[in-house]
């Protein structure tokens, strides 16, 4: 993706419909994938309104048009739903902004794509987890998110991403990335490498029994990290579900999985000591808890006993991902420093190795809620 300008940046602010004066923009959040701004506008009354901007990340969703009907979908259903139960919507799900000539999103001069939100104030994306009751709370509002959504017309939901978690695809993927090495970075990641090759049936797990008709489609986050949730400051409460971008059908266990293996890190996704990286078993078990309770009855016991290897599967795609796109020249997750993609590999590899370890010990604690 180019680099932003700020002709570019302000063409696409001063085409959206913002409340009030124009103050400022700041680089905002941690996301791998979007280029995120803060807006800060103010009213006549000296208010202050904050808004999110975004360009979209064209090369990744190729197709933002149907992406933001995706959203706009998803975003009006919930927004009834939260009315219908006497909550806030403009805090509760995210609220997309139109332009100036009444779409979803703007396209610059350069053919660049943009979006904004109505900022959700008062709450906070968290990177780590800082106090345990949060995991919990977050794992409640993704089950709800699901539980929410158990009814939306799957079938009007364009996929957005081909194969997103399609683990077995994105197996071969990184077979022809270790083949074709454009970087030269085979030979020294050989241990990472052996690691992937040594676990195709996990990368099999899920496909094999989809292909075999035993596990339900559901309407699913499919990106349910820590960061992509705000949590209210007052109450620690998972407020909003937000990056709704990946929403599809897809497997409950997916989007369990993908919230352990980086919430339920004892580290940073990109540690560079991997002895600071386990799967904590305290944080396992209250995520468990919470979205179970969140899911409120929809999840079926063959589900629930699968959410483990739900943790490992994701786990897995995404240290795989992370490898195959250092491989590839770090073209697809966002870096920041030279072998970023590199260490965020390991730890995954990590956090899967301990979770094997740790086998039993998982599967004991989803018995216990699987009531
Ligand atoms: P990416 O796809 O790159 O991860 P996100 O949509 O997750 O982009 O946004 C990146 C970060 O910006 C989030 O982790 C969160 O901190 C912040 N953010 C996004 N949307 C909002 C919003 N509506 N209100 C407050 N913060 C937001
Ligand atoms: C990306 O967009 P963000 O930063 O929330 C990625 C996820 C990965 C995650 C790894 C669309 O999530 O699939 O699990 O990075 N999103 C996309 O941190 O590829
Ligand atoms: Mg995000």
């Amino acid at each position: 993706m180019d680099m932003i300008s700020a002709e570019q940046k302000k063409e696409a602010i001063d085409n959206l419909c913002f409340e009030g004066t124009f103050k400022e923009d700041i680089p905002w959040g941690n996301g791998h994938i979007n280029d995120t701004y803060l807006l800060i506008y103010e009213n006549e009354k000296k208010e202050t309104k904050r808004y999110i901007l975004q360009r979209m990340n064209k090369s990744i969703f190729t197709n933002p048009v149907e992406l933001m009907e995706n959203v706009i979908g998803v975003t009006s259903y919930l927004r009834k739903i939260i009315i219908e139960n006497g909550g806030n919507p403009d805090r509760e799900t995210l609220n997309v902004i139109p332009s100036k000539d009444g779409k979803p999103y703007f396209v610059d001069s350069t053919g660049e794509y943009w979006r904004a939100y109505i900022y959700i104030e008062d709450a906070t994306s968290f990177e780590q987890v800082e106090k345990p009751e949060d995991f919990y709370e977050s794992a409640v509002a993704f089950g709800n998110f699901q539980r929410l959504l158990a009814d939306y017309p799957a079938e009007t939901l364009h996929e957005t991403i081909k194969g997103f978690h399609d683990t077995k695809a994105r197996f071969e993927v990184f077979k022809k990335a270790v083949a074709e090495d454009v970087c030269g970075r085979a030979a020294s990641v050989k241990e990472e490498i052996d690691f992937v090759l040594e676990r195709e049936d996990v990368a099999n797990f899920f496909g094999d029994m989809l292909a075999r008709g035993e596990l339900i489609l559901r309407v699913t986050h499919n990106d349910t990290k820590l960061n992509n949730i705000m949590m209210d400051n007052a109450t620690r409460k998972g407020i909003c579900v937000i990056d709704l971008d990946t929403v599809m059908p897809g497997l409950a266990m997916n989007d369990f999985g993908d919230s352990i293996r980086f919430g339920a890190s004892t580290g940073a996704e990109d540690e560079p000591d991997l002895d600071k990286i386990w799967c904590d078993m305290n944080l396992f078990e209250l995520y468990t808890k919470g979205f179970i309770e969140g899911c409120g009855g929809k999840l079926t016991a063959k589900e629930i006993e699968l959410l483990p290897m739900g943790a490992k599967v994701m786990t897995f795609e995404c240290g795989m991902r992370f490898l195959t796109d250092y491989l590839q020249g770090d073209t697809y997750f966002k870096i920041h420093r030279p072998g970023q993609n590199l260490d965020r590999c390991r730890t995954q590899f990590k956090l899967v190795a301990d979770m094997e370890a740790k086998w039993e010990t998982m599967a004991e604690i989803v018995k216990k809620y699987n009531v």
